[in-house]
């Protein structure tokens, strides 16, 4: 995994294709012990942002086509970010992604074990008309036979996680347990497995002059 040496600043001075902001999406990877990503179906324009956070127990963020489910992209190229074993209630790193184009852009989870992407860990950017849909990928994957790894991590970059435990070990988990509001979904997302489609998280307000303003990444 790419560990962060330090923060830079980047300033996108393209506005997003509406004129007004650019968004970040907040996604759960395997949340509430589900395999699945939250939100799992996300309409996003270029320059938007998808900021993936990690729960246990090992999951990854992988790109595919809808041709090939639960595969890496041509074989291998594309998104990765790795596998992301995760002990605490959240990864101490996130992963960000940025929507480059607005083609249908397919990820899932390459976990051999339990079989994640045939069990339905897939998820969309802009999806296409029907056939091609979200749940037909997932009905694809679940005959794709065994997934596949990419060999290296790209298409992205880790920003620390603000909503990780810092002590790196579980809570408590009886008495002492917080409400089950408290750390396991982000606010915004509803309980899964019934995701929304789409827009619900916005990241900055436009400014007025279309800019996004500066975003701390991982350097
Ligand atoms: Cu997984």
């Amino acid at each position: 995994m790419a560990l962060a040496t330090g923060l830079r600043f980047e300033i996108k001075l393209s506005a997003g294709l509406d004129g007004g902001y650019l968004r970040n999406f907040d996604v759960t990877v395997g949340a509430d012990k589900q395999l699945k990503f939250c939100p799992d179906n996300v309409k996003a324009k270029v320059g938007d942002t998808l900021t993936f956070s990690f729960f246990p127990k090992n999951h990854s963020v992988v790109q595919s086509d809808f041709a090939h489910p639960c595969k890496p992209l041509n074989g291998h190229g594309g998104i990765f970010s790795g596998f992301v074993p995760v002990n605490t209630t959240q990864g101490p790193q996130n992963f960000v992604i940025t929507v480059k184009d607005e083609k249908p852009l397919w990820l899932y989870c390459a976990q051999t074990t339990g079989n994640h992407c045939q069990a339905g860990m897939a998820m969309v950017v802009n999806e296409p008309a029907a056939p091609n849909t979200l749940a037909q990928y997932k009905e694809n994957a679940k005959l794709s036979g065994i997934s596949e790894v990419p060999p290296a991590i790209g298409g992205g970059v880790f920003q620390p996680n603000p909503k990780a435990s810092s002590s790196g070990t579980a809570p408590p988990s009886t008495a002492t347990a917080p409400p089950p509001s408290a750390s396991t979904v982000p606010a915004g997302c509803p309980v899964c497995p019934v995701c929304p489609t789409g827009e619900y998280k916005w990241s900055q307000p436009s400014t007025g002059n279309g800019y996004k303003r500066a975003r701390a990444f991982a350097g």
